[in-house]
């Protein structure tokens, strides 16, 4: 396992029921806890409050609002990294990730060339429980779209159970991310990429959600469509401008492709 301290981050919007069943499961593994809850008008915050009370490797950071996952955990990180966790996970309240599959997330990043991992759906060994068709769809026809568009060697792009190492975040400009729905996690994953940082995918059985509401929207699927397809142009002009200047330069030379 990664040495250092590990804080979980979930991020809640009425998960009211789903936190108290979670919670004790994420705890058993020996990690620290953040819920980061925006408010939720169902209560979430007061019960985590009062399991907090007893709990002290439990933290509540209440927003003010319902801003979408991407601003949460960026507010989650900003908390983990000011204290000094060395390690930074995501898991999402409403059971679909086993926080029993925590340890072997930390475990790759023993490997000090590792600066992420993520639990992934579509590597042999993964899979979905409980969902139908088309939420399979959305989600292989996504992920499957931002890797040909971005260029990234990751299968599950767009998964939302991971192990961050806390330098890779420091080094990965988190002040200009702006996603907000799940393409949070397809920016999170080019700029770890693009930055040279390696991302290793272990299996994970993901189940759909037993209790509570999905906070899917098709508004979460227009934002990661349109971020993917602006990122993608932005990434196919940058690398048209440096093969023009690589030609221009070659020109330039004696010798060069056009001598006089
Ligand atoms: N703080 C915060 N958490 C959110 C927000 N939207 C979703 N979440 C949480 O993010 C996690 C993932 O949300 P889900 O509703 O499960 O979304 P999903 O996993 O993409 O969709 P399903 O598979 O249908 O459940 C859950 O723990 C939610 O409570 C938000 O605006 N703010
Ligand atoms: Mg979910």
């Amino acid at each position: 396992m990664a040495s250092g301290r590990t804080l979980v981050i979930v991020p809640t919007f009425d998960e009211r029921e789903s936190i108290q069943v979670i919670l004790p499961r994420v705890l058993a593994t020996g990690v620290d806890v953040l819920v980061v809850d925006d408010s939720s008008p169902d209560g979430t915050g007061a019960v985590v409050a009062s399991l907090a009370a007893s709990e002290p490797r439990l933290s509540l950071l209440t927003r003010t609002s319902k801003d979408g996952i991407g601003p949460a955990y960026l507010a989650g990180f900003a908390w983990g990294l000011e204290r000094g966790y060395d390690v930074l996970v995501e898991l999402d309240a409403d059971g679909s990730h086993p926080p029993e599959d925590i340890p072997r997330l930390l475990a790759e990043l023993a490997d000090p060339a590792v600066g992420g991992v993520i639990g992934s759906r579509w590597v042999p060994g993964g899979r979905v429980v409980g969902w139908p068709l088309y939420r399979r769809l959305i989600s292989r026809g996504g992920s499957w779209y931002a890797r040909g568009m971005l260029g990234l060697g990751v299968r599950d792009v767009t998964a939302g159970f991971r192990a961050y190492r806390a330098s890779v975040l420091r080094a990965v400009h988190l002040e200009d991310v702006e996603s907000h729905g799940y393409c949070f996690q397809i920016d999170m994953t080019r700029r770890i990429a693009g930055a040279g940082y390696r991302l290793v995918e272990v299996p994970i059985v993901f189940r759909d959600r037993e209790l509570g509401e999905s906070k899917m929207s098709g508004a979460i699927v227009v934002e990661a469509m349109l971020k993917v397809t602006g990122w993608g142009a932005l990434e196919l002009w940058a690398k048209a401008i440096s093969g023009l200047r690589r030609d221009a330069s070659a020109d330039r030379r004696p010798g060069g492709r056009f001598p006089k």
